[in-house]
């Protein structure tokens, strides 16, 4: 393992373009659940074709609200952790480096990271079915149970990609542009199962990025990538940073 992390840090000495791609796992360690793959995962207790598509939402949208709301409730009482502060902390030394997030919680914002792209939205944003009107989170009652109606009528929902929908145009073409000419993609706590993001980093190995995985166990990704950290994020990164600066200051 050391052997891995003295590789990696050599990568990093000589690499100018460095992404993070991250999923669910990342914010493990601040207390928000991953949604496959532990029994705390969201998916565990609730089926996601029963609320993470927009069918579901047209039939019981009081209760996708609900589910949203908990969930919002969850993420505003939990901080980033030393993986999410890590990633903002190498932006010191990288300022090309891009945070290509899964994650709709704003964790990587939240602690600091300005070029932040999020491939399937926001939980803190939503819009208006009908006149696309977008709202903060803040402008809403976290205990209510019922979703709330624009000022047209409509039904507002989560600005969150749900099964079947588009990603957001823009985001995921830059995504793309940027993993293929990335240098070092760093691809952390996702289970590499949801398509079309699992392809970023994909895009980025065709055209010649290293892929650096950690994860706490091997994930659908981990055959394409030149290593994987067995591990908890929080603490494999704070390593390698540690491990980097010390380098870094003595050239
Ligand atoms: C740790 C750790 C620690 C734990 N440290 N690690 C091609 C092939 C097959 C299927 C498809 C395909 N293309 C499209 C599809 C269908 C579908 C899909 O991918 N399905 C698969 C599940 C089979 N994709 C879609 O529907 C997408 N849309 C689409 O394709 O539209 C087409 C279209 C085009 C044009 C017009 C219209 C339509 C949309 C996908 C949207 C995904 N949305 C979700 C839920 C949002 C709702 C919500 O949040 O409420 O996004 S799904 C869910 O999974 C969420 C996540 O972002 C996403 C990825 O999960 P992630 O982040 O990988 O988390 P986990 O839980 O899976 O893994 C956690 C990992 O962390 C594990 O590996 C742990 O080991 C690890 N871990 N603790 C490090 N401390
Ligand atoms: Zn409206």
């Amino acid at each position: 393992m050391k052997d891995t992390f003295l590789k990696v840090v050599n990568l990093l000495m000589n690499s100018k373009n460095i992404v993070f791609f991250t999923g669910a796992g990342i914010s493990a360690e601040s207390g928000v659940a991953t949604f496959r793959g532990s029994d705390d995962s969201i998916w565990s207790k609730f089926k996601p074709e029963e609320l993470a598509n927009f069918n579901a939402f047209m039939r019981n949208p009081d209760l996708v609200w609900e589910w949203y709301q908990y969930r919002r409730e969850i993420i505003s009482n939990v901080k980033p952790n030393p993986a999410h502060i890590t990633i903002a902390k190498f932006e010191q030394y990288f300022p090309n480096l891009a945070v290509i997030t899964q994650n709709v919680d704003n964790l990587h914002k939240r602690a600091g990271s300005t070029n932040v792209f999020e491939l399937h939205g926001n939980i803190e944003r939503n819009y208006c079915i009908q006149c696309h009107t977008y709202y903060n989170t803040s402008d809403f009652d976290l205990k209510s149970k019922s979703v709330p109606k624009c000022k047209c009528g409509g039904l507002i929902r989560p600005d969150i990609v749900w099964f079947g929908e588009a990603l957001p145009e823009y985001t995921f073409s830059k995504s793309k542009e940027i993993a293929e000419t990335a240098d070092i993609i760093f691809i952390i706590g996702t289970s590499g199962v949801v398509y079309p993001a699992a392809y970023i980093p994909v895009w980025g190995k065709q055209n010649g990025a290293k892929l650096i995985e950690i994860n706490i166990t091997y994930s659908e990704l981990s055959n394409y990538c030149d290593f994987t950290l067995l591990g908890k994020a929080g603490e494999i990164l704070p390593v390698i940073f540690e491990l980097f600066t010390q380098n870094v200051d003595k050239v």
